[in-house]
């Protein structure tokens, strides 16, 4: 190839990585980063883990402090809680806010007033970030390298703490599968994932409330119903009422499931975490401890595998059946890592097929949220179609690790190709490549940043 075709290729990426960085340097309040400069004003727990990697490829020392921001708000439970509200966000600027959660007044847990957080948790990408960081530094200065360094030791009793939480109080029966308490700790809020289970909820009185979500898109058919949004409410009048305490929760809740991608990010962050904690010199019981955390994660999630969809499947605590849908959760065990040859050959074939990647009608071959095969699939509502640019490099980092480094970087590929645009949209409708949602979201801006330093190979 001569320089000058060389050189040609490469100005497009380096468009879009300009324009990445633009992003999180508009969003980038000091500490944290808005997950979205208008409809998340606040800082949101895995947005924030995504967000600090793209971080790591600008800048070290500011990569560590989105993570030491959030981890300075984690409840005295070793919850890390889903949001971090920022203060300075106008009444009104996003609901359910602060006031609405009342976490200091109503939990001994949650980090004490100013600080306000929700009273929920999201899916524990952390640790992968903070490794992940740790090992860009390795290329950089010494000086960014000790940052790092420095930065593992001070997060590792965090994560650790964090991850306990997780494999007790969020799985009081030792399943090795996390339950969570609504969809909003999914992070799929209105996947088809969660309809059986949440049809079930009878939902009460509902305090009167404004949504704050309807301003900030073009039109409300990209984001949960208002029947979806009032059970989501009543379920925090519920948690509140039993004061965010995960024991009482576990008794009476109505919405409890075993959610596999949850579970099998954590077995993900296990083995992160237990590279962390080699690196940091922690006790052999510690390593042991964490080590088992992830065995058993994997077992539990080779026991949810339906071999007619030839995905993993969630299950409904209360009723002890499994959530039949077709969505991007299916490939769990892809995401948790260190699958035999015969399940890792079914879900590549899954994920090839017309359900996914191979149907027809996508524009790009890139994973959507929910199947178009699926009876829930609507192209353009939020978790129930779209592509979310996050969720393939979620899948592009698995594919790596599962030692398919090919297949990786034609994913790396076509999602740089989606968002070659410079939109960085939240999600993107499928068929016909829509931006949708909000623009400039900050971890859509992040995972290109990190795409654009280009390593396949899986960490
Ligand atoms: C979405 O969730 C929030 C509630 O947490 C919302 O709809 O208002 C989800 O996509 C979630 O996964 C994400 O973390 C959050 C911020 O980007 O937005």
């Amino acid at each position: 190839m001569s320089t000058d075709t060389a050189a040609a290729d490469a100005a497009p990426d380096l468009a879009t990585a300009a324009a990445a960085a633009a992003v999180l340097r508009r969003n980038d309040l000091g500490g944290w980063t808005k997950a979205a400069p208008a409809l998340y004003p606040h800082q949101w727990s895995w947005d924030s883990a995504f967000i600090a990697v793209g971080w790591a490829h600008l800048d070290i020392g500011r990569a560590v402090r989105e993570l030491r921001t959030l981890f300075a708000a984690q409840w005295a439970t070793g919850m890390v809680p889903h949001i971090v509200f920022n203060p300075a966000v106008p009444a009104g600027g996003y609901f359910p806010d602060a006031a609405r959660w009342e976490c200091a007044a109503l939990s001994p847990a949650a980090p004490p007033a100013p600080a306000a957080t929700s009273g929920l948790c999201q899916p524990p990408v952390h640790a992968i970030a903070a490794h992940r960081i740790w090992q860009v530094a390795q290329n950089g200065s010494e000086a960014d390298a000790a940052t790092a360094r420095a930065s593992l030791d001070e997060l590792y009793p965090r994560l650790l703490a964090w991850h306990r939480y997780l494999a007790t109080a969020r799985d009081p029966e030792g399943s090795g599968l996390v339950t969570i308490y609504h969809p909003w700790e999914s992070g799929t809020d209105n996947s088809p994932r969660w309809d059986a289970a949440m049809a079930a909820v009878a939902v009460g009185d509902v305090p009167p409330y404004v949504r704050a979500d309807l301003r900030h898109v073009a039109d409300p058919s990209q984001r949960p119903t208002m029947e979806e949004y009032d059970r989501y409410l009543w379920l925090v009048e519920l948690l509140k009422r039993a004061h965010y305490d995960d024991a009482a929760i576990t008794r009476a809740h109505p919405f409890l499931v075993k959610d596999v991608l949850f579970s099998a990010v954590l077995v993900a962050a296990n083995d992160a975490l237990g590279e962390i904690a080699a690196v940091v010199g922690a006790a052999d019981a510690e390593r042991a401890t964490i080590a088992g955390w992830a065995e058993r994660g994997r077992r539990a999630l080779a026991e949810r595998w339906d071999p007619a969809l030839g995905l993993c499947l969630d299950y409904d605590l209360r009723t002890g059946a499994p959530l039949a849908t077709r969505t991007v959760a299916g490939f769990a065990p892809l995401v948790a890592g260190g699958l035999g040859a015969d399940r890792l050959a079914a879900l590549l074939a899954s994920f090839d097929s017309p359900a996914f990647l191979g149907n027809p009608r996508l524009q790009w071959p890139l994973p959507p949220s929910t199947s178009p095969t699926d009876p829930g699939f609507r192209s353009r509502s939020y978790w129930r179609g779209p592509t979310w640019p996050f969720m393939t490099w979620l899948l592009w980092w698995a594919l790596g690790r599962a030692g398919h480094p090919e297949r990786a970087a034609a994913l790396r590929r076509t999602g740089l190709a989606q968002l070659a645009d410079g939109r960085f949209a939240e999600y993107y409708e499928p068929f016909t490549g829509e931006p949708l949602g909000s623009a400039d979201q900050s971890w859509t801006a992040a995972v290109a940043l990190d795409w654009l330093a280009g390593e396949d190979g899986g960490t």
